[in-house]
């Protein structure tokens, strides 16, 4: 045949950059970009800062330009919130507390609601995002997750809005890798959505484990992890 003659070299260089095994990902209406939590206070400067943040701005801008259907979450504390060490006398930040529903790890003050460290990135460029959701705003209890907070029962409402809409599909980005972005693909797999984690699109802040633990809860519960390339503009 005709590729007979051609050397491996050859061949080769006559595919794809990437290869054939890679098939990209092409969002449709049924689809929705999840941006988790591109806060101030999670960016460099910020009370939480996750490293590199920042790199997750540019990356998140790319991919959203082929979304029709973004949602984009905001941490959004009382100012004494029951996941912040201040509120605990003797409890420095990052240290583990036992609750009502569950154990707490306990965080510098962030994310508190009307500061400028609760804003959203300035650099974020998503015109088209259609939903804010605001978690973390019940005093005594956190939320991660853009579904349900951490008592495992309280919704925020997104669920059903994405079933109102349609959509079936969704792709969380953002920070933190370990702690919203994973809780949120966790609770999207519950609520019976396929779901994508794009893994350069979000960074961690991994503390005991924290980032090697989410990866694997989310491979079990069948969270696709792919990579910001993997999805067609
Ligand atoms: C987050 C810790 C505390 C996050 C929020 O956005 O991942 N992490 N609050
Ligand atoms: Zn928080």
């Amino acid at each position: 045949g005709i590729l007979a003659g051609l050397g491996a070299t050859a061949l080769m260089s006559a595919l794809p950059a990437r290869g054939w095994a890679a098939a990209s990902i092409k969002p449709d209406e049924t689809s929705a970009l999840l941006v988790i939590d591109v806060q101030n206070c999670f960016l460099p400067g910020g009370s939480l800062a996750v490293k590199d943040g920042e790199q997750v701005v540019p990356i998140i801008n790319r991919i959203a330009k082929a979304f029709s259907n973004v949602v984009l979450t905001q941490d959004w504390h009382t100012p004494a919130h029951v996941s912040f060490a201040s509120s605990h006398a003797g409890k420095k930040p990052f240290e583990l507390v036992d609750l009502a529903y569950g154990k707490q790890v306990l965080w510098p003050d962030h994310c508190v609601q009307g500061t400028e460290g609760a804003a959203l990135s300035k650099d974020l460029a998503i015109p088209q995002a259609e939903l804010i959701i605001r978690k973390g705003f019940h005093n005594a209890v956190d939320s991660y997750s853009a579904f349900t907070e951490a008592d495992g029962k309280t919704t925020t409402g997104l669920a059903a809005y994405l079933q109102a809409r349609g959509i079936t599909r969704v792709f969380v980005a953002g920070l933190a890798t370990d702690f919203c972005v994973a809780w949120t693909a966790l609770d999207a797999r519950k609520a019976g959505l396929e779901t994508y984690v794009v893994e350069d699109a979000c960074r961690g802040i991994d503390t005991q484990g924290s980032l090697a633990k989410a990866w694997t809860d989310m491979a079990a519960a069948g969270v696709k992890r792919i990579s910001s390339e993997d999805i067609a503009a």
